[in-house]
């Protein structure tokens, strides 16, 4: 594969259209980063600093910052575990890094079970099917809580596959818990707390490229606490 950290420019992989778009750029312009969209409009670059922006699915920025295509990507933490266990199922030894977690994306990743359905606690799901688009997370649960259920993996639309007959109850991310009640369920138990995080190759980088990423990493922590501190 393509080696980043060679490249004196630092890339940071970015979601392109998404719930974290907005608040991943708007972090990367308080840093100070100023940046021209390319015209394919999937690089942005930046103009002040040796810092361009990747714009990719959120689903493909821990692989690309494992592999070292990117330095540093800005993704959910819901996506860096069920990627950090698939990793680890495959004895992948290389992984990637996580740097901090920001205060945006925050959500939990919750089972959601029909209103009818009795739940009084883990023991609940013996025997049941849960349908989830984060097979791997909710496997490691079940696991390591010694119970015997059946994963339904599924691509999107988790939450139709109970009236479908598909499964029994849902693991899925969870907000305001609008799409649970428009879906006759309840949010039973959250096994995933979720934000995005800045995680960052396991690569080491060249010493001048070493000097922009403690400058730039420095600047996200820094604007993270000025935020933090406006809010208390
Ligand atoms: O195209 P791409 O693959 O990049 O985007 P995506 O559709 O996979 O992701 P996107 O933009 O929906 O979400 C990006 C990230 O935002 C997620 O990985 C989470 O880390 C975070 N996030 C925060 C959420 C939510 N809140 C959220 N509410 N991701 C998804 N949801 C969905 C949830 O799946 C459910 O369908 O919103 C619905 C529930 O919301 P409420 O408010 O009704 O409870
Ligand atoms: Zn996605």
């Amino acid at each position: 594969t393509m080696s980043s950290n060679q490249d004196p420019r630092i890339k940071i992989a970015v979601q392109k259209s998404g719930r974290l778009t907005e608040h991943s750029m708007e972090l990367l312009v308080r840093c100070g980063l100023s940046y021209s969209r390319g015209r394919d409009r999937l690089i942005c670059y930046g103009e002040n600093m040796p810092v361009d922006v990747l714009l990719v699915r959120d689903d493909d920025i821990p692989g690309l910052v494992q592999e070292d295509i990117c330095d540093l990507g800005i993704v959910g933490l819901n996506i860096i575990e069920e990627r950090r266990l698939e990793l680890l199922e495959r004895g992948e030894t290389r992984l990637f890094e996580q740097v901090s977690t920001l205060d945006f994306g925050q959500c939990r990743l919750s089972f959601g079970v029909p209103e009818s359905m009795p739940f009084s606690g883990p023991e609940s799901l013996r025997g049941k099917r849960i349908a989830t688009t984060y097979p791997r997370i909710v496997a490691d649960y079940l696991r390591r809580n010694e119970i015997d259920a059946k994963v339904v993996e599924f691509s999107g639309a988790v939450e139709i596959a109970p009236s479908l007959g598909k499964a029994d109850l849902i693991c899925d991310l969870v907000s305001s818990g609008a799409t649970l009640r428009a879906h006759q369920m309840t949010e039973a138990l959250t096994i995933l707390e979720s934000r995005a995080a800045l995680i960052r190759s396991p690569v080491p980088v060249p010493p001048e490229k070493a000097q922009w990423m403690k400058r730039l990493l420095l600047r996200i922590e820094g604007v993270l606490q000025v935020r933090e501190s406006k809010y208390i």
